[in-house]
């Protein structure tokens, strides 16, 4: 980016900009990726789609480091990894004491926190080293020990980044085929799902809740809080049991005019059509199109599989067609489910996690980057933005400016 002058005006705000989510308005500088409202995403400025199917330590590489590592350097992160990955007993064993009935995502935030009481030690960096390492193996645990799998299976080091995840997720009666489709998705879901951009929800709250100087577990914890809800992450869960009540109510003959009307009778209702849509995007998310390419590739004729495909193209017209929806595109979420579903993870309330396993990576960069490179090592003051005093705020028409707070 060239340096314009510091006083550059970026935007102007008007008063109807505000409780529309800070939609827009320019916070800081992202230095992992970008995300093009008519473009899509990008890593350090290589579109998603063209490293989908790389290493995902190579990609964790580049989002750290912004360059793409050579054979040597990838050898060397891929050994500073499974430096880092073994996970004290201690913390493994909080996981026996969770209420099974807690969703997966209480247990993801619980468990990243419970890593920070022993793994805190006052520098970023290592954090972000040390979390990026574990989070494979705390998330296979709480696959394992919440799904009565049985104890958590240690980690290898002869294994790559996801390959090891799926050994240690050890999912019961898998065999080597889906075994086998399972992996081959879990390094393609891993890499897309790494990072988008500066302000989407879970990564603004972990950098905002990091600002107070909060350690890197406490603020990856509120992050992935943020990520729990279903307009976030958890449309991942959403979507699935959305694309599986289609299939229910239109049976094997998957087709569009049975699939329209039922789209149109949620919008009636005033339901969220999940895994469409987006903040930025305003062309169809780019991590979408690969995940599908993913799925002709692994389960081509899984009837959630044709449902999703048939979805994307009868749900963005009847989207489109209310204006005040601003994408009608199919996003992340639209796909990875079924996916996940075909290839052996056959839970939905674990898909918000693996989306979370994933979000780590980018999130900690840019803590990293907030916490310890911004503003010449000085890192960005503490999160503090403006509220105008009004004690009706907008719940009785337009608000009047009473002061501020
Ligand atoms: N289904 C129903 N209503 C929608 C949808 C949708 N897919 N997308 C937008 N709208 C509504 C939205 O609720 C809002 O209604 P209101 O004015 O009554 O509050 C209106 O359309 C305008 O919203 P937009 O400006 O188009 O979208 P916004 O930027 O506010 O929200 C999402 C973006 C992603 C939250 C929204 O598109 C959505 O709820 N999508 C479905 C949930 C989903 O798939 N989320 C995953 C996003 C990706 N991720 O992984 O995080
Ligand atoms: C994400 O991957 O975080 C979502 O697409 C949401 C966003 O970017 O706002």
């Amino acid at each position: 980016m060239k340096e314009g002058a510091k006083s550059a005006v970026l935007m102007e705000l008007t008063k109807d900009q505000l409780e529309t989510g800070l939609r827009g308005v320019p916070v800081g500088y992202c230095t992992t990726s970008s995300v093009e409202a008519q473009k899509g995403l990008f890593y350090v400025g290589r579109p998603v789609e063209e490293i989908a199917n790389s290493d995902p330590e190579q990609v964790i590489h580049l989002l750290l480091h912004k360059t793409w590592p050579t054979a040597e350097q990838s050898a060397e992160f891929s050994k500073l990894l499974k430096a880092n990955q073994g996970v004290p007993r201690e913390v493994l064993d909080t996981l026996k004491a969770l209420p099974r009935t807690g969703h997966p995502m209480k247990w993801f935030i619980h468990a990243i926190n419970a890593l920070g009481m022993v793994g805190a030690c006052g520098d970023y960096r290592r954090e972000c080293i040390d979390l990026i390492a574990k989070i494979p193996v705390i998330t296979a645990a709480i696959f394992r020990v919440r799904s009565g799998w049985g104890e958590p299976i240690a980690p290898r080091t002869d294994l790559g980044y996801m390959e090891n995840f799926v050994y240690m997720l050890g999912v019961p009666g898998l065999d080597a085929d889906k075994t086998r489709k399972l992996t081959k998705l879990m390094r393609v879901f891993d890499v897309v799902h790494f990072d988008h951009g500066g302000g989407n929800l879970s990564t603004f709250v972990g950098k905002a809740v990091a600002s107070g100087k909060a350690d890197m577990y406490e603020s990856m914890s509120a992050a992935m809080a943020g990520l729990a809800g279903p307009l976030h992450g958890k449309a991942n869960q959403e979507c699935l049991e959305f694309v599986q009540e289609c299939v229910a109510k239109v049976g094997e003959n998957v087709n569009a005019d049975a699939v329209r009307g039922l789209i149109q009778q949620k919008l009636a209702s005033k339901e969220v059509v999940y895994g469409f849509g987006h903040a930025v995007l305003r062309v169809e998310d780019p991590r979408a199109k690969v995940l599908r390419a993913t799925g002709e590739e692994l389960c081509p004729t899984d009837i959630n599989f044709r449902m999703v495909k048939l979805l994307a193209e009868v749900v963005p017209p009847i989207l489109a067609a209310n204006p005040k929806i601003s994408d009608p595109h199919p996003n992340v979420d639209s796909a990875s489910g079924s996916l996940l579903m075909a290839c052996g993870l056959t839970d939905p309330d674990y898909y918000t996690v693996l989306f979370g396993l994933s979000r780590v990576v980018g999130i900690a960069a840019q803590i990293v980057y907030e916490r310890c490179e911004a503003r010449q090592g000085k890192g960005t003051p503490i999160v503090r933005p403006k509220y105008f005093f009004s004690p009706l705020g907008t719940s009785q028409g337009e608000a009047e400016i009473a002061g501020t707070g």
